[in-house]
């Protein structure tokens, strides 16, 4: 049966929905077919702005604000025995530069709505629940992804990015010490388990960004883990030279020597089975004129596979390929991001699988080609998503869309399952 129901029945799709709307106008963009996206990177004034307004529809219902020193934004509805460990819910507030006005924010607005809903409904928790928006998940602005959940869950040290400059050359530890001071009015939390005790669990509502889910006609994804992701820096350092008068023969061209490259990671990365997933996306050239030749070319590798051991071997042989393929250029590979495959806890999974089915709700067990911040709390706490369909399975895409309906169901899910975990 239905874990507090009433919380279940309070879930309003539509006040998500407006809410949603509401974020969607903050770096709001316009798609190839006027599809309207998203662009709003972490740290700049439009995240903040978002931040300000979650904020603010969370203290409306009683919630109390939080930052700690990577800039995850914490809201904590505090339940009967506020000294238990916290069950953590949310996602992130940042999107990709062409990005879509789901991905991410669904699951902090999806947290809100399931806390205001249990609330509402009268519905007591022991354990405390607290929503989180987490700092730079997408890793488009400063690579890699996950930042903010990688510094909470001690994956990484704090300052391990400070460094990391954005295409302005704009130093990420920069951008973080503005919007802490930016936001100094917000009580500060201590980062991570190291100073607190680990969460309860922690669930994650997100859109699919694939097309299982609307191809079979389902309403819930029950995420059964995340494939392993590796992302790499490639740069080559050839000769700059004159189009007109260099002869080939004696160049050393790093956009030729770029195409070799790739040319010899696609055979690397061969899976007639179509599971691997490899992607050449980002490519910077300099000194990018028409009639220089090519000095230096920076171009990214994002790598990833459902078994640990295809991820190493292939992502392991990345470097020494590109060495092998590449005549003319010096070569620098950097790898930046390198999460495990990860599985999620049956206690998380099953709870997402008993809401839908006693919400009569057509689901099924799937695991997540995309990476998110979940990945991290495995290793924490018993961890777990709740997924809904995307249109065509589109993302990081203006095009990228999923019902009101749709979404409502996914909150549903979620404020049921928060309240089982919290109980
Ligand atoms: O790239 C990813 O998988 C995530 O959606 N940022
Ligand atoms: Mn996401
Ligand atoms: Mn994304
Ligand atoms: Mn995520």
């Amino acid at each position: 049966g239905i874990v507090a129901p009433n919380a279940v029945a309070a879930v309003d799709g539509q006040r998500q929905w407006d809410r949603l709307m509401a974020m969607a106008r903050l770096g709001a963009i316009t798609g190839a077919d006027g599809a309207p996206g998203v662009n709003r990177p972490c740290l700049c004034p439009l995240d903040r702005e978002a931040r300000r307004l979650l904020i603010g529809w969370g203290e409306a219902i009683g919630l109390e604000p939080s930052v700690d020193a990577l800039g995850n934004l914490f809201l904590r509805h505090a339940g009967k025995e506020p000294g238990l460990p916290p069950v953590l819910t949310g996602s992130h507030m940042d999107s990709q530069p062409s990005g879509g006005r789901f991905d991410g924010i669904w699951g902090v607005l999806a947290a809100l709505e399931a806390v205001q809903a249990l609330r509402e409904a009268g519905t007591a928790t022991r354990h405390p629940i607290e929503i989180v928006a987490w700092t730079n998940e997408e890793g488009g602005r400063f690579a890699p992804g996950c930042m903010g959940s990688m510094a909470y869950a001690g994956h990484s040290p704090p300052d391990a990015w400070d460094a990391v400059t954005d295409g302005e050359g704009i130093r990420f530890g920069d951008a973080l010490a503005e919007q802490l001071a930016l936001e100094a009015d917000i009580p500060r939390r201590p980062l991570g388990v190291v100073e607190r005790m680990r969460p309860h669990a922690y669930v994650e509502a997100h859109i699919e960004q694939g097309p299982v889910l609307e191809a079979e006609g389902l309403d819930i994804g029950v995420v059964t883990g995340i494939q392993g992701s590796r992302w790499f820096l490639v740069e080559l350092t050839g000769e700059s030279a004159h189009a007109g008068t260099a002869p080939l023969s004696t160049r050393r061209d790093a956009v030729q020597d770029m195409v070799r490259a790739i040319t010899a990671l696609n055979r690397l990365m061969e899976d007639p089975t179509d599971v691997l997933r490899f992607t050449v996306a980002r490519i910077e050239v300099a000194p990018n004129s028409s009639n220089s030749v090519a000095e230096t070319v920076r171009f990214t590798i994002d790598f990833r596979h459902p078994d640990a051991a295809v991820l190493t071997a292939r992502g392991d042989a990345i470097e020494s390929t590109i060495r092998q393929a590449v005549r003319h250029c010096e070569v620098a590979v950097t790898e930046r991001f390198h999460a495990l495959p990860a599985e999620f806890a049956p206690a998380v999974v099953e709870a997402v699988a008993r809401a839908a089915a006693a919400q009569g709700l057509a689901a099924k067990r799937m695991p997540s080609g995309a990476f998110h911040d979940a990945q991290f709390m495995v290793p924490l706490c018993p961890s777990g998503m709740v997924f809904v369909p995307s249109r065509r399975g589109i993302s990081h895409n203006p095009a990228e869309y999923s019902s009101p309906e749709q979404l409502a169901k996914g909150a549903r899910v979620l404020a049921q399952v928060l309240a089982e975990l919290a109980a």
